[in-house]
């Protein structure tokens, strides 16, 4: 296998993770992976994913590590499926990723590496795409990867075709134009123990408050959306708290109930509460795991960085600034 074999088609790319502020949770089309709701999120920049894609006739079907370990292809086939029929080409495609974070424990690993891959696969097959239409591709892999496609602050349209044209993702304001922090507290480091898909698909089919989610959502996004614009961080704040503790609620209520949470995520919501009440202004919000992710202004990540570091329950913690589009790059 030489990688510098003038047939095979490859390219290199970055992306990085992203929080929803306004949640994703639920879809109106499984089979294209139309999301239920809009949502909202910021681009993470210390949260990333390098990815190499190969094109190779000489491969068996397509393979896929992340950090020397095999991954099931499923969700990166139905992204490499969609280059290969636009770029009409049929070779099977080998992708090589590292994450410089935990794989698949609710750090949205899933969003970096897929939009990561949509943007080296789209290249490598010679496709010119813009990255409205890349994030099209990425929300057919995962929908929280559509907002990878872009830095800064992101909405990805639910839309309302049947056929998903008009659910993507677009950017809502750079990161220059507001650069907030986020810090990660790190509670557990070991893999979720029921994906977003399946938990989301549980969610819709069993919780009681599932088509109030679906109805409120319009309202709170373009609530979300305007206060970001506006640059009002207490608003955003408190928006991004009541989405998640909404979101968890349907997790909560979902039969079997998914408590994504554990001991530690509890402790860093009330140290969150506590700085607040203190006078230092952050914010919480909790993915499809137990790992907290805390909103901030600049002036305040030392101080709450090293307050969350004293949890005994926390076991890394990391500060990241709002991350930049996801892109190509050279191989090393
Ligand atoms: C979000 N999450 O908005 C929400 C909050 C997790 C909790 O998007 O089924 O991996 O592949 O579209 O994108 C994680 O779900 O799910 C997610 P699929 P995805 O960030």
């Amino acid at each position: 296998m030489n990688e510098s074999d003038p047939k095979l088609r490859s390219a290199h790319s970055i992306a990085h993770s992203n929080i929803a502020l306004a949640k994703y949770w639920g879809k109106r089309n499984s089979e294209l992976n139309i999301p239920a709701v809009s949502s909202i999120s910021i681009t993470l920049e210390a949260l990333a994913t390098k990815s190499s894609v190969t094109f190779d006739p000489h491969s068996r079907g397509d393979s896929l590590e992340i950090d020397g370990e095999r991954f099931d292809t499923e969700k990166i086939s139905v992204v490499l499926d969609l280059v290969r029929t636009q770029s009409k080409i049929t070779d099977v495609a080998r992708i090589q990723s590292s994450n410089n974070f935990p794989t698949s424990a609710g750090l949205a690993s899933s969003a970096s590496g897929i939009a990561a891959l949509t943007i080296a696969a789209a290249s490598a097959a010679g496709l010119d795409l813009s990255r409205k239409e890349l994030s099209m591709i990425a929300r057919r892999g995962s929908a929280s990867a559509a907002r990878s496609i872009f830095g800064g602050f992101v909405e990805l349209h639910a839309g309302s075709q049947q056929d998903g044209s008009d659910s993507f993702a677009e950017p809502i304001l750079d990161r220059e134009d507001w650069p907030l922090e986020v810090v990660v507290a790190i509670t557990q480091s070991g893999k979720k123990a029921t994906s977003s898909t399946t938990g989301m698909l549980s969610t819709a089919g069993t919780s009681p408050f599932f088509d109030s989610w679906v109805n409120s959502a319009p309202a709170k996004v373009a609530e979300m959306r305007e206060a970001i614009l506006a640059l009002d961080f207490q608003h955003v704040g408190e928006l991004t708290e009541q989405s998640c503790l909404a979101m968890h609620s349907l997790m909560f209520t979902t039969v079997p109930s998914l408590i994504y949470w554990n001991e530690g995520t509890i402790s860093v919501i009330r140290e969150v509460q506590r700085l607040r009440a203190s006078g230092t202004e952050c914010y919480f919000t909790i993915d499809a795991g137990p790992q907290v992710k805390i909103i901030c202004e600049p002036a305040n990540s030392a101080s709450i960085v090293s307050a969350i570091s004293e949890l005994p329950a926390v076991v890394e913690v990391r500060r990241s600034r709002l991350g930049p589009d996801a892109q190509l790059v050279n191989p090393k």
